[in-house]
């Protein structure tokens, strides 16, 4: 098969999972083409020999005095009407409704060739996508793909609740790299964050609202005043500033590592104890599933669709959303019960691997693909 792939380049979920996707896809034998504006950050943390089967095509900003704002859907869907026309795509494949599942059908539209298939992540139903300002375009870009997926089956029914559509989702979990995403076993590399006796807590996320970094720091302060704890902190976003400074106000800034978005990041997961993800939204949480994957049980939400990741005292606990003495307590709790911490860290792995390998997943979208070139 030869595959395009539209996505966000940035470091999100969805740019993450068509990252990893496309490459088991081109591992599996087939031709992906990436098209975005920048190479998506997973690839670009590969040296180039591991990226066999992957090209990448750069969408171009087009700036002219007479438009006020960018057009990247136009840009996105001249792009990939080129690819096509040049190398026979059987399938576009669009992660995030807006814009890429709009601007794939509008490469349709213009080739009369290809087929689309559009990934729903999270904030392209939930949250953007509703706004008045894209709403419609959600809904026709839903109805009018080819075949839809969801990353849960929270989403999928949100969607279909929050759109009134009818339109079959198909709901295909996110999978999660368990070679590279796995324990960390270098006391050396532990020892730069952390003391021995201190345990490790972590967030990583790009520090939006909906991500309640404030609701970490609550948690973690919480935490260190009964037992040694730092707190790593790794990504970046417009709450980031809050965040300091709550740290500073419970007096906890200098237990808390603020470290900024690198590539890597299971190096830092790998040496953790506990993972914190009080988001308000989240469909799926693949950073709970990669935290799971490196043996780190996960204190979360009880929201979306991270009940469908994570499995309340058996890989973390769920608590009610916004309950920071809840989280707090569950979280020591744990830290405190070695025996219980061990297997929880056990479980996570065992699902991450059972159910959330690509050897799993991965057949599911092969075989989504092959059922729309044959439809
Ligand atoms: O919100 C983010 O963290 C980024 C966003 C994205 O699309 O880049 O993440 C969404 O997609 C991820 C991958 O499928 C999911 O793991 C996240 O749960 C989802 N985020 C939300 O629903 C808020």
């Amino acid at each position: 098969m030869n595959i395009a792939v539209l996505c966000h380049a940035s470091a999100g979920g969805s740019g993450v999972v068509a990252a990893e996707l496309g490459l088991e896809v081109a591992r599996a034998g087939h031709e992906v083409r990436f098209i975005a504006a920048q190479l998506p950050f997973r690839l670009s943390e590969l040296p180039l020999d591991c990226r066999n089967g992957i090209y990448f095509h750069q969408v171009g900003a087009y700036a002219y005095p007479l438009f006020e704002q960018p057009l990247a859907l136009l840009n996105e869907a001249n792009t990939l009407v080129d690819v096509i026309l040049e190398h026979g795509i059987d399938l576009a494949h669009a992660h995030y409704a807006i814009p890429y599942a709009s601007s794939a059908i509008l490469a349709r539209e213009i080739t009369g060739r290809t087929r689309v298939i559009t990934t729903l992540h999270g904030t392209d139903v939930t949250l953007v996508g509703l706004d008045p300002a894209f709403r419609h375009s959600t809904r026709h870009a839903i109805e009018r793909s080819d075949a839809v997926t969801a990353v849960s089956h929270f989403l999928a029914e949100q969607t279909r609740d929050l759109f009134g559509t009818d339109k079959p989702i198909e709901v295909i979990h996110n999978m999660v790299d368990v070679e590279r995403f796995r324990r960390n076993p270098d006391p050396a590399y532990r020892a730069r964050f952390a003391q021995p006796d201190e345990r490790i807590l972590v967030h990583i996320s790009n520090f939006r609202a909906v991500k309640r970094t404030q609701d970490v720091v609550e948690v973690f302060a919480r935490v260190a005043s009964e037992l040694p704890a730092r707190l790593l902190m790794i990504g970046d976003g417009p709450e980031r500033p809050r965040a300091v400074e709550l740290a500073q106000k419970r007096g906890v800034i200098g237990r808390t590592q603020f470290l900024g978005s690198f590539p890597g990041v299971e190096s830092v997961l790998g040496v953790s104890d506990l993972f914190l993800l009080p988001s308000s939204k989240e469909s799926f949480g693949l950073v709970a599933l990669e935290a799971m994957s490196c043996e780190v049980p996960v204190v979360a939400s009880n929201i979306g669709g991270i009940p469908e990741v994570v499995i309340d005292g058996q890989t973390g606990c769920l608590l009610p959303l916004g309950d920071v003495d809840a989280m707090a307590h569950a979280a020591l709790e744990l830290l405190r019960d070695e025996a219980r911490h061990r297997r929880m860290s056990a479980a996570a792995r065992q699902r991450a691997v059972e159910v959330f390998h690509p050897r799993r997943i991965l057949p599911r979208y092969l075989e989504a693909y092959r059922r729309l070139l044959e439809a």
